[in-house]
């Protein structure tokens, strides 16, 4: 799939703010990928940096594009990650997720001391929630409670599926994920955090797609190349 030359502008911008001896997280996505591809020419030509994927798939693309991939270990602490988003509110709080690789993307971007999201304008919404469902990250023998809870709090939950037919999609950590549909968009960051700690609270639960005030700013690439950065309201 071709990536639009918006998301080229703002992965370039992205690799603009590694330094050589970089540790850099690698997000999961179009937008991801784009800044793997680029950062691996970059080390080709002699940038050294040392990469944790947040994904078996960027795992797999990093490997194949040369990047030297580390652990995250006790000693890793990581200089920055770049990584795409489902939904950008108005004040950088983020839907992730979609692409099912959430739980290591928080864990990821957690250990960095910078998250720098790479988006196109289509990802800009209003209220989280505005284009589509929350991910939900649960344990395999939890899915049935909740279910279960995740309707008590008025909201639709649907178990993701699959490539294969019939079968659920399973994360790299062997969970399943719910969609979870909202009765209505989460207004602000009071909204989504209530939800998000609802949701949290239900046994079973692992991680949410709710990034709330994770980005240090979001890179948003227009077609014709300008690159918008957005910085957090204060
Ligand atoms: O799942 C995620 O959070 C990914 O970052 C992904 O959804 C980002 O979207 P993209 O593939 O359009 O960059």
């Amino acid at each position: 799939m071709s990536v639009p030359a918006g998301l080229i502008a703002a992965a370039e911008a992205a690799l603009a703010m590694i330094s050589d001896g970089a540790r850099v997280g690698l997000g999961t996505g179009r937008a991801a990928g784009a800044f793997v591809e680029r950062l691996a020419a970059r080390a080709r030509a002699g940038l050294s940096v040392a990469c944790v994927a947040t994904s078996e798939a960027t795992a797999r693309h990093a490997r194949a594009v040369g990047l030297r991939l580390v652990e995250l270990d006790e000693a890793t602490s990581l200089d920055i990650t770049v990584d795409g988003a489902d939904e950008v509110a108005p004040n950088l709080n983020l839907v992730k997720g979609r692409g099912g690789a959430l739980v290591r993307e928080r864990i990821v971007a957690a250990a960095s001391r910078r998250q720098v999201i790479v988006v196109g304008p289509e990802k800009l919404v209003a209220a989280l929630g505005e284009t589509g469902p929350i991910p939900v990250e649960i344990i395999p023998m939890a899915l049935g409670f909740c279910m279960r809870r995740l309707k008590d709090l008025g909201v639709r939950p649907s178990l993701r599926a699959g490539a294969a037919d019939g079968q659920p999609f399973v994360s790299d950590n062997g969970n399943l994920i719910v969609d979870v549909a909202l009765a209505a968009t989460l207004l602000d960051a009071a909204a989504a955090r209530a939800f998000d700690a609802e949701v949290r609270s239900i046994p079973g639960v692992v991680d949410t797609g709710l990034f709330i005030a994770t980005a240090e700013r979001v890179l948003v690439g227009y077609p014709n190349g300008r690159v918008d950065t957005r910085w957090p309201q204060h």
